[in-house]
Parts: C-alpha cells; structure tokens; sequence
C-alpha cells in the first residue's frame, strides 16, 4: 500500500499559502494569526478524516485513529510553525505525512490492531518564545506549564505564550501528556547537505544534537561618537563584537564537534553617532556530545566574562535552553531501515543536527526520525526545497514503519 502522492503535494501546497512569503517560503511564526488558519485547517482536516481531535492547554493538537482494540497509540507528527522567513517543509511534512497516513488507511479501509495518534507540536521553533520545542518539551513532562504559559515574546514582554494561545482560540482543556503514546514517529526535511550530497534517499536518524541557548546582555554607556576618546568609551557594541570573533575562531577550532552560531545582535541606541550602550546577542551552541557541550559554554562563558572586565563593562547572562543529546532506540531506527529496505530505498544511519519534537519524545516513548534530502542542505531560509519524490518516499516510509509498528 502506498500514500497518495498528489493529494499530499496539493496539500503540502495548501499549507504553504498560509503565510507564504516570496516564491516557496513561509512565515508561519507560533501563536499567530498564520498559525492559528493552519491549526484550524488541519483541525477540519482530522475531523474529516474521522479522528477524535484533543487540543491540549499548551495548544498541542492530537488527533487519534481508533483501532480494533484500546492501548496507547502509535503516534507521528512534528509542527507547523515556521522560523522568519522560513520554507515549507520544516514541519509542515512530518503533519501532513502523518495525514496522508490516515487518508491512506482510510481509502483502504484499514483497520490496524493498535490506535494511532497524529500530532501537531506547539511552538517547536521557539523564534519568540523560548524554549524551542515547546510543546513537545511540556508534553513530555520536562518543564511545568505554567511556567511556559508565562514565557514572554522575545520583542514584546506584554505577549506571552498563555495569553497568545488564549488569542488564537488554543489553549485547550486535556493536560499535556495525559495520552500515552507506544511510539512516536517524525518525518522531516534534513535541513543539512548529506543526503543530497550522497545521492542517498532516506536518512535513519540514530541521534540528535544537544543545544545550549544564552541571551546575554553587554551593558557599557551611550556616549557621542566625536567627542569620546578611545581610553574614555564604554563601548558595548566593540565588545560584543570581539566576543563574536572568539566565539565564530572556537566552532572553526572545534570543527565538526561542536556548533557555534551568534544568530541574533541588537547594538542600543542603535544610532550611527553614538556609542552602544549595550548590545544584547544569543548564543547556540550544538553537539552530539555533552561533554564537549558543557566545555563549549564555559570556555565562551570565560571569555565575555574576562572582555567584560577588561572593558570596564558589565554584563547579564540568560539562560534560554538546555536540551541533552539524545540517542533513539535501536528498536526503533532498524523499524525505519526495515521499512525503508521494504520499499527499495536507498539509506544512511545518521545523526540530526537540528533539534526535533523527537528529541523530547525520546524522553516520553520509544521514538525516533525519518529524514528525506534537503537541495543543496539549505533550510530555515525561505529557498529551502525537497523534490517531490523525496517527499513521496519519506510518506511511504512513515507509513510502512507505523503499519508494521502498530499492526502487533
Ligand atoms: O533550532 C532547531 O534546531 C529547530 O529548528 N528548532
Ligand atoms: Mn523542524
Ligand atoms: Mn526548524
């Protein structure tokens, strides 16, 4: 049995309108007004396809597929929200793959022994409220809700996560991780140029990346830019700028070990005559291995405490994210391999360098990932791409994976 190819090319094309930005890409940022049509859309969707829809109080939406006998569910799924200037497949095919799915089993009258559950993630992105992977983090006991319902925006502290989703009509009833899955299953884009570049047509995802994510906040003193001597300025913006140079150096030092990036810079008062007053950056660090992790951060740690104090400036320091490497069971990536070699495809056992809504299942069920190739590896840009056959031999191999898995 196979998916229906066109029906979720269309709809994957449907999704991509809801936000659409420039040729293919979308900007579908969590809690907005963008995200709430595609929640609705995909809400209307499980209803249709005969699922019992849960909302729960972080706005995860679980649909569930009854079977011949009651149990926990064999669910798949991932997010449909998008970073700025994002593309169309980050998330949105895990979603709509895991549709198909259903679509499929229900054009064939399929009836599988265990239930299935089909799950979209709150806020996986976390490009305006941290922590990224949100709602699967929360469903999978690992923070308290509350706390993540207080988050607020990054640029508007008034917003925050509790009063978005009140905004958008989802802040549901169910608690998070009240239904127990058996296993959980996510589809998505590798993101990276591996696949591609190895003409290989299915990535088996062995492990994910750990990610550690700051906010720091260099604090020096406005002053003019002509009249200021050298010896006498507080200049946050050269600081943060000497602390950018170390912190790029270290990830070239480290190569391939550990992930550096400096992804966002605000200098205040931001003005070409005036000397930053502060200047406030993040910083992710990324890497299979804790220990190289936790070394990451100190060595960098060490590093603008010391420019700080060399400058005569001060500093706070925030942290936003802590999430370990994680390791998926083998019983659940030779699953994936089984099905991939069912269907004569080609695969490499691989880890992700992104961060997924699997990495939080790890810690709540047996899960793990099925990655398809990305052109030319690019992703959270609104270019990123994946062939049509890609996503059609990505959908077929999900849904082999969950029929076997969920057919005992
Ligand atoms: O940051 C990540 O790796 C993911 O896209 N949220
Ligand atoms: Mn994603
Ligand atoms: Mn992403």
């Amino acid at each position: 049995m196979k998916i229906n190819a066109q029906r979720l090319l269309e709809n994957l094309d449907r999704y991509a309108q809801i936000g659409k930005m420039g040729r293919i890409g979308v900007e579908r940022i969590a809690l907005s007004e963008e995200d709430k049509r595609a929640r609705d859309l995909l809400k209307a969707q499980m209803i249709d396809a005969g699922l019992q829809v849960h909302i729960d109080q972080l706005g995860n939406m679980i649909g569930i597929r009854k079977s011949k006998r009651e149990g926990n569910p064999v669910a798949f799924g991932s997010h449909l929200d998008t970073v700025y200037s994002g593309g169309r497949y980050d998330g949105a095919l895990g979603v709509l793959a895991g549709l198909e799915l259903i679509q499929t089993l229900n054009d064939n009258q399929i009836q599988t022994e265990k239930p299935l559950a089909l799950v979209n993630f709150t806020n996986e992105e976390g490009v305006r409220f941290a922590p990224d992977m949100m709602g699967s983090h929360v469903y999978a006991g690992m923070a308290d809700l509350s706390d993540i319902l207080s988050s607020p925006a990054y640029d508007n502290p008034n917003e925050t996560v509790g009063s978005c989703l009140k905004s958008i009509g989802y802040d549901g009833e169910m608690e998070p991780g009240a239904i127990q899955f058996d296993a959980f299953y996510e589809l998505h884009i590798e993101q990276g140029p591996v696949l591609k570049l190895e003409q290989i047509d299915i990535g088996v995802v062995e492990q994910v990346q750990g990610i550690y994510w700051t906010r720091y906040k260099v604090l020096g003193e406005a002053n003019h830019a002509g009249t200021t001597p050298v010896y006498y300025r507080k200049d946050a913006g050269f600081a943060a700028a000497k602390i950018q140079q170390f912190i790029g150096k270290y990830t070239r030092r480290k190569e391939g070990k550990v992930l550096t990036t400096v992804g966002s810079v605000k200098l205040s008062p931001d003005a070409i005559n005036i000397v930053p007053e502060s200047a406030v950056f993040t910083l992710d660090v990324r890497s299979t291995d804790e220990a190289l992790l936790r070394k990451a951060q100190k060595r960098i740690d060490k590093y603008i405490e010391e420019t700080v104090e060399v400058d005569e400036l001060n500093f706070e320091r925030e942290e936003l994210v802590r999430f370990s490497p994680v390791r998926f069971p083998l019983s659940m990536t030779d699953s994936v391999q089984i099905a991939t070699q069912s269907l004569g495809l080609t695969y490499k056992r691989m880890p992700s360098g992104a961060g997924h809504d699997a990495q939080m299942m790890a810690h709540f069920c047996p899960s793990t990932m099925i990655f398809i190739p990305s052109v030319r590896g690019i992703s959270h840009n609104v270019e990123e791409f994946s062939h049509d056959k890609d996503v059609e031999n990505g959908a077929n191999v999900l849904l082999a994976a969950v029929l076997k898995k969920s057919s005992s």
